[in-house]
């Protein structure tokens, strides 16, 4: 698709990579025959070295929604990464389209992090235009309203925040009570997959023409980031994300619930929607989803806890997490409660380890730029929580290596969620566990060169030591804490001995780290 040159418009509507939505406020304000301005952007893809698959996935997604509103009338100024004259920063694009069209106005729709929202609010004095900052209503809700729910509250819990979205959206309600008569059947959600289950796969696309050429352009300009580009399968437009999502509705949706926490090694997608990557840049829209899995379990086809189970996830955490990242500001990133410091260990990108749950996720999240909820928390995360690494460090990975992440979904989930390096504001305990809790939920412990029922020795699961380790080692901040209060009562009767042993096991293998 050959660039557009926009004549004389005054008005101009940028949409971002992860703005791909028609109906997105900046267009919804904007005069209907304003310019769209889409830009491929260095700086974009390179603040954090994004996984290719991740670039490659926005950028044919970028090309597909403009050639769609060219199709519908709209008037497109798109600039691919190698046009000229080279501008690298979305500032540079910004000015070089006002420059060639004389706008004086740009609509826009608040970006997803802080860091572009900041180069943004610099535009009316850098580039001399009135820019019109709409708020995303893509999202159910609104800063102001997360920001007016959390005024005065002790603790921003979760579970009271999506009781809160389940009243106002009406989702799975019946009258004022919940369907089924509770608000959450995780309990139910949490089993192991049987070896021998049927796993649906996920819905895969195989790339066009655009798509290919794509990818081409990210093999030559980003060979030197983390990940692969062969086997490209995503869905790059509104219809075939849109077909991926039914395809979830009728293969996964009604065993979600049940397999959600559970993780197999020849099965990278178990149940999960793997929809986070076309919801985030707005190829689907969330609640529309959420009004789909109901239907599923009004007409009988889904069972509630995996349907409640699901639309928590979208209007529960999905929308929690966004308020939590604007209502703490740009400094949350850096947060770093536990005091952590160790630099994330180089196997993080080669998946060269002997520790089977952290080569199994490291290479599939290399090869898909995807894993799942559970092996983000309880494999990668926790590692680097037990070993005590700079969070700052690990947030920065995780942006980087999934193609569904943005700060401000990534950052409350790694920084607080994953890495309580916020001391508590959004989790009420960290996620700690020994090895035990990976055995119970995946088949890797199986294959793998430790053993997860050995505590001690070279040939132990570290992490059987590690959790002690990060427990004895952060006593001082988390041993009041009345959700850790049985293991600090394991740790007060422990012997000397066995501490000893456990400061030596943990003291060596961190060392081996490096
Ligand atoms: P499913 O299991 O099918 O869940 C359905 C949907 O629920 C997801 O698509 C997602 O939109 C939403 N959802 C589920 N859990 C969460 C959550 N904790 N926070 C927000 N939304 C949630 N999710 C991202 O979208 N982008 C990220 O960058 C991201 N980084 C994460 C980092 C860490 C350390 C952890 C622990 C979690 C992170 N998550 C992130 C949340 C979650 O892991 C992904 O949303 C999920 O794995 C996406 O896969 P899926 O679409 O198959 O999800
Ligand atoms: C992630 C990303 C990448 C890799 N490239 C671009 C780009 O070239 N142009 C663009 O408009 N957006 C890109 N994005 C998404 C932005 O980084 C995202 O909009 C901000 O981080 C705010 O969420
Ligand atoms: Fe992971 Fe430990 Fe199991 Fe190995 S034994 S797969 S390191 S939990």
């Amino acid at each position: 698709m050959a660039a557009i040159t926009a004549n004389g418009a005054d008005t101009l509507v940028l949409v971002l990579g992860d703005q791909l939505t028609p109906e997105i406020a900046a267009l919804k304000a904007a005069p209907a025959n304003a310019t769209l301005v889409i830009c491929e952007v260095m700086a974009e893809a390179t603040y954090v070295r994004h996984h290719k698959k991740k670039i490659a996935f926005l950028f044919s997604a970028m090309r597909h929604f403009a050639a769609e509103m060219q199709a519908a009338g709209r008037r497109v100024l798109y600039r691919r990464l190698d046009d000229a004259p080279a501008l690298s920063t979305m500032t540079e694009a910004i000015a070089h389209a006002v420059a060639t069209t004389g706008a004086t106005t740009l609509h826009a729709t608040l970006p997803g992090e802080w860091r572009l929202l900041r180069e943004m609010e610099d535009w009316p004095h850098r580039l001399g235009i009135d820019v019109r900052l709409h708020e995303d209503d893509r999202f159910i809700c609104a800063r102001s309203e997360f920001a007016a729910w959390a005024e005065g509250r002790k603790s921003l819990r979760m579970e009271y925040f999506y009781r809160d979205m389940r009243r106002r959206t009406d989702l799975l309600m019946e009258g004022d009570e919940p369907a089924g008569g509770r608000w959450n059947f995780d309990a139910e959600n949490r089993k192991a997959a049987p070896a021998d289950m049927f796993m649906p796969d996920v819905a895969r696309f195989a790339p066009d023409d655009m798509t290919q050429e794509v990818l081409d352009l990210v093999g030559d300009r980003f060979a030197d980031h983390f990940g692969e580009l062969d086997r490209f399968w995503f869905a790059v437009t509104r219809k075939d994300a849109e077909s991926a999502f039914a395809h979830f509705l009728r293969e996964a949706l009604p065993r979600f619930g049940d397999y959600q926490d559970a993780m197999q090694r020849d099965s990278r997608f178990l149940y999960h929607s793997v929809c986070s990557i076309y919801m985030n840049c707005g190829l689907l829209d969330p609640f529309a989803m959420c009004c789909a899995a109901e239907q599923e379990y009004f007409a009988g086809r889904a069972p509630l806890n995996a349907v409640e189970g699901f639309i928590r996830q979208i209007i529960g955490w999905r929308e929690y997490v966004r308020g939590i990242y604007f209502l703490r500001g740009p400094g949350y990133m850096r947060e770093n409660q536990l005091k952590a410091i160790r630099p994330l260990p180089g196997f993080y990108w080669t998946a060269d380890t002997s520790m089977e749950c952290l080569r199994c996720t490291i290479l599939q999240t290399r090869e898909e730029a995807y894993a799942h909820h559970i092996q983000r928390l309880m494999v990668t995360g926790l590692f680097a929580l037990l070993a005590g690494v700079d969070p700052h460090e690990t947030h920065e990975w995780y942006l980087m290596v999934y193609a569904d992440a943005y700060e401000w979904v990534e950052a409350p989930n790694t920084i607080g969620m994953s890495q309580f390096a916020d001391g508590g504001y959004l989790a009420s305990k960290p996620y700690a566990a020994s090895g035990a809790y990976i055995d119970r939920m995946s088949d890797y412990c199986g294959a793998c060169a430790y053993d997860v029922k050995q505590k001690a020795g070279a040939k132990a699961c570290p992490f059987n030591y590690l959790y002690w380790d990060f427990l004895i080692r952060n006593g001082e901040r988390l041993s009041r804490n009345p959700r850790l209060a049985q293991p600090y009562r394991l740790l007060a009767k422990m012997s000397d001995a066995r501490r000893r042993e456990i400061a030596e096991d943990s003291r060596r293998f961190l060392s081996s780290l490096s």
